[in-house]
């Protein structure tokens, strides 16, 4: 029987290559996220039976709590949740930064991700199996100037990720947190409030990862037998490495 797999953030990236691959590969899909003409169209090139669609916000507990309660029969036994949707705003010094662009990235990046993996996983415990895979960053681990808030907030995923495992200790069910580093996508676009030119600066001269590069780690993290975990993978671009400490001298 098909395998069952959930994306938050279907529209754009890495959450619509991943649906692509999955897709390719015989799972059947809910896909998610804000802006329902694309959720349409990737239903109608994917193949509509194999695919359901909910549009909803991951900030809003209820809408959350509603998509799940409505899921059809069908697509009810989620075996793998891809809490992918999230987002960075802005890159400027924590000082000066729009308090509300820090609320969003917290509501977005964590409690988007809290209420879908609460409401899924009891579901994942009583059928004792199950796959959550998260997607952090590496600004969880490595800070830079204007990661401020949205470097905290993966933080957060790549903790919560650990200790989710923990709880879910002889449950059979899989964790996983993968950790890209510079990918093309969305993602500078939204960073940068819609402006392209700016977002296209970040990736000028780079070779940068790739939503497909992306969906292909995913998908072997979840193809891996049911007896490994994965429990963290760190990705960037051989363009991308760490910088020396920086020394204020007088
Ligand atoms: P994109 O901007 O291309 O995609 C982001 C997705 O998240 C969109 O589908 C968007 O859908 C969805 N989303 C954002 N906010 C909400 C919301 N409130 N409710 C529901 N869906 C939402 O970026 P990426 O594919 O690059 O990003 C995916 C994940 O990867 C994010 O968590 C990001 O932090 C992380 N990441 C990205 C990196 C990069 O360099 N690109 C590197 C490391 C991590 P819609 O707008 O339709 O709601
Ligand atoms: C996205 C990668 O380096 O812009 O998480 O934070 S970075």
């Amino acid at each position: 029987m098909a395998k069952t797999i959930l994306i938050t953030g279907a529209t754009s990236g890495f959450g619509r290559a991943s649906a692509e691959l999955f897709s390719h590969n015989g799972w059947k899909l809910i896909l998610t996220g804000r802006r329902s003409d694309r959720l349409l169209e990737l239903q109608e090139k994917l193949g509509p039976a194999a695919v359901h669609t909910a549009v909803f916000d991951v900030r809003d507990k209820k809408q959350v709590q509603e998509m799940v309660e409505r899921l059809p029969e069908e697509f009810r036994n989620v075996d793998i949740l891809l809490n992918n949707a999230g987002l960075a705003l802005g890159l400027g010094p924590a000082h000066e930064t729009d308090l509300d662009e820090w609320e969003t990235m917290v509501d977005t990046n964590i409690k988007g991700m809290l209420y879908m993996t609460r409401l899924l996983l009891p579901g994942m415990v009583a059928r004792r199996c199950g796959h959550i895979i998260n997607i952090g960053s590496i600004a969880a681990s490595w800070p830079y100037p204007g990661g401020n808030a949205y470097g905290g907030t993966k933080a957060f995923v790549q903790q919560f990720s650990r200790n989710l495992r923990a709880d879910l200790h002889g449950t059979g069910i899989r964790v996983t947190n993968i950790e890209p580093g510079l990918a093309e996508s969305e993602f500078s676009i939204v960073r940068f409030g819609g402006d392209k030119d700016k977002a296209a600066k970040v990736y000028e001269g780079t070779e940068p990862l790739t939503p497909v590069d992306i969906a292909e780690i995913i998908y072997w993290t979840a193809s891996r037998p049911a007896h490994v975990n994965i429990n963290c993978l760190e990705v960037m671009p051989v363009c991308q490495s760490w910088g020396n400490f920086v020394i204020n001298r007088k």
